[in-house]
């Protein structure tokens, strides 16, 4: 008995302890052309062209996501890109229900003048808090008028060409993605797709995640590691599984939150997911050109 006790414990069935995930990948999990001489002014300057340069007529582009993931945020990152200063023009800050609780219409300048933004009210997990499904098919529609409370039903409306929208970008918290979309939320912005699937010529769909930031360390300190962090890629993955949309059309990006100035590296990782929501609204206002905007069928959205 005594020599059983006095016996050290006896070392468990061998278990592998698992890989090491390393923050940084060695190789980068996506790659840009654009990025291949560096994160540059050059390159900050040859993206904005770009976008300038396929900006023939205007186009409207919706934010639309849960509460507080830093859809009024984006805007105002948008205006730092052109105006090289931290800006407010749509009012951001965080709270339980959303701080945004008008459709604002805000008209981007210089290099981006032909773009329309639209910020709306955070989505909500609860049934019947926050923007409803049916108010974000009505906006895609054109059928809100800018400056409209959209907390309430709204009625008898008609769908205006000039506020049609031709991208809808959703905008996803990276940090809470990380954590798990919660179920309520997923089941709304996949309402939100069917609903735009039944639209006639309706818009292109784009997802923006932010706040990389708190995702992972490395990217925090050097925002030019983002895509080699196994965090962010993990994140990129989980948003692709949960909303459908498909990968490539998922960019990650960090709000202007913090800065005192702008910062080239944050512009560019902005403008590289701007430059596909251009191309994506020009392919859907070719898509209204070739189906008569007012021809009605269904739309195939990704
Ligand atoms: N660290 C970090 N904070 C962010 C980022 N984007 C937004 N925030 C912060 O998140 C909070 C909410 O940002 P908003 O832009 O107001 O979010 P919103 O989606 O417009 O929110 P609602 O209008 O309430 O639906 C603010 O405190 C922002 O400073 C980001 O990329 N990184
Ligand atoms: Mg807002």
């Amino acid at each position: 008995m005594g020599d059983v006790l006095s016996k050290a414990p006896q070392p468990m069935e061998e278990t592998p302890t698992p890989p090491k995930q390393e923050p940084l990948l060695a190789e980068p999990w996506r790659t840009h052309k654009i990025l291949s001489d560096g994160w540059t002014e050059k390159v900050h300057k040859a993206l904005l062209d770009d976008i300038a340069n396929k900006l023939k007529e205007n186009i409207n582009v919706v934010f639309i996501g849960p509460v507080a993931s830093g859809k009024s945020s984006l805007i105002n990152s948008y205006f730092t890109t052109v105006l090289n200063r931290i800006t407010s023009k749509a009012p951001a800050g965080r709270g339980l229900t959303s701080h945004t609780l008008h459709l604002h219409q805000i008209r981007a300048v210089n290099q981006l003048k032909n773009i329309t933004f639209y910020d709306t009210m955070g989505l909500e997990e609860a049934a019947g808090k926050g923007l409803q499904t049916e108010r974000a098919q009505q906006i895609a529609k054109g059928e809100i008028e800018p400056g409209t409370k959209l907390d309430k039903d709204i009625v008898d409306t008609v769908e205006k060409k000039e506020l049609f929208q031709h991208c809808i970008v959703y905008v996803l918290d990276g940090e809470n993605i990380k954590l798990g979309l919660k179920e309520d939320l997923r089941k709304k912005i996949a309402e939100i797709k069917e609903r735009i699937k039944d639209m006639p010529s309706g818009p292109n769909r784009v997802v923006i995640v932010t706040h990389t930031d708190n995702v992972c360390t490395e990217v925090k300190d050097d925002i030019t590691k983002v895509f080699n962090s196994a965090a962010v890629y993990e994140v990129i993955k989980k948003v692709h599984n949960v909303t459908g949309v498909t990968f490539g059309n998922i960019f990650p990006v960090k709000n202007y939150v913090t800065e005192q100035d702008s910062v080239e590296q944050v512009d560019i990782l902005l403008l590289l997911a701007l430059q596909r929501i251009v191309d994506f609204s020009i392919d859907a206002i070719d898509r209204s050109n070739n189906d008569n905007y007012s021809t009605k069928g269904s739309n195939s959205v990704d």
